[in-house]
């Protein structure tokens, strides 16, 4: 297993679960200071990701590219893929598919957390699903022809009304036969709504795409309650080997919160 740390490039979320904010150059250097392997990045659109400009800046930090946040789409224009105008889930598809395009240049997944979107009354949950059913489906194999996965992210219940389970978001995909997509199991939300962590990481195998490494209150792991050596053991007997990723508040600092990131690592995982 890999380590990242999240980087946000979008001032409108300054107060989101990122450890860096304040550039990319700036960003980098102090994810790789920090010790982590990777940076997960969350642009404000496509064009901040260009390869031209972000592959120099991870190569001279020695950095890879974990995956690329699209919430920038919501938190900035208010689009999500269930939205009840059908001009404004055009708009979110092709925010996300301009991402995808970007971070797979980059070989990198893209991430679809908070643009899934929710129901609403215009927009009855059966019909946001099956939204959200068409756009994954187009959205993986786009993703699918970068090499990479289309990462999509069960939020909890205060987030959306979709799917807040890993389990009820792989039987979503299987039952849908859409293909392309793995799922991003993020430890916070999974603290609210899973019974058992360990349990839905295994239930979910070969399906976990990529961790949100964060304890039960959104910080830093060992900062919370969150009982993580069962977590890491379950992700061991799944044979996960890809990133586990600090998204969390950069609480009580940027650097403690990555200085804390990194001893939990080593801890549990490198040991
Ligand atoms: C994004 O990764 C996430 O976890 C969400 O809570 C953002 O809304
Ligand atoms: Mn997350």
């Amino acid at each position: 297993m890999k380590s990242a740390v999240t980087l946000c490039l979008v001032p409108e979320a300054r107060r989101g679960p990122f450890v860096f904010h304040g550039g990319l150059e700036a960003g980098c250097r102090a994810a790789a200071e920090s010790g982590f392997d990777a940076v997960e990045i969350f642009p404000g659109s496509a064009d901040d990701i260009r390869s031209s400009v972000v592959r120099p800046v991870l190569e001279a930090h020695g950095l890879a590219l974990a995956a690329v946040g699209t919430g920038a789409g919501w938190v900035k224009h208010g689009l999500h893929l269930c939205h009840a105008d059908p001009s404004a889930r055009g708009q979110a598809r092709d925010f996300i598919a301009g991402i995808i395009d970007a971070a797979g240049e980059l070989g990198a997944p893209a991430i679809v957390g908070s643009m899934q979107g929710k129901s609403d009354v215009a927009v009855p949950r059966d019909g946001a699903l099956a939204l959200l059913a068409d756009a994954l489906g187009d959205l993986g194999g786009r993703a699918a022809r970068h090499g990479q996965p289309l990462l999509f992210e069960p939020l909890n219940r205060y987030e959306t009304d979709l799917l807040n389970r890993q389990a009820e978001a792989v039987a979503f995909l299987e039952s849908r036969a859409i293909t392309g997509v793995m799922l991003l199991c993020d430890l916070f939300h999974m603290n609210i709504e899973e019974e058992d962590l360990a349990a839905a990481l295994v239930a979910a195998g070969g399906r976990v795409g990529h961790v949100h490494w964060a304890d039960s209150n959104r910080q830093a792991v060992g900062l919370g309650h969150t009982a993580v050596a069962p977590v890491v053991a379950a992700l061991r007997a799944i044979h996960y080997d890809r990133f586990l990723s600090a998204e969390v508040l950069p609480l009580p600092s940027a650097e403690e919160a990555a200085r804390r990131t990194i001893a939990s690592l080593r801890q549990h995982v490198l040991a």
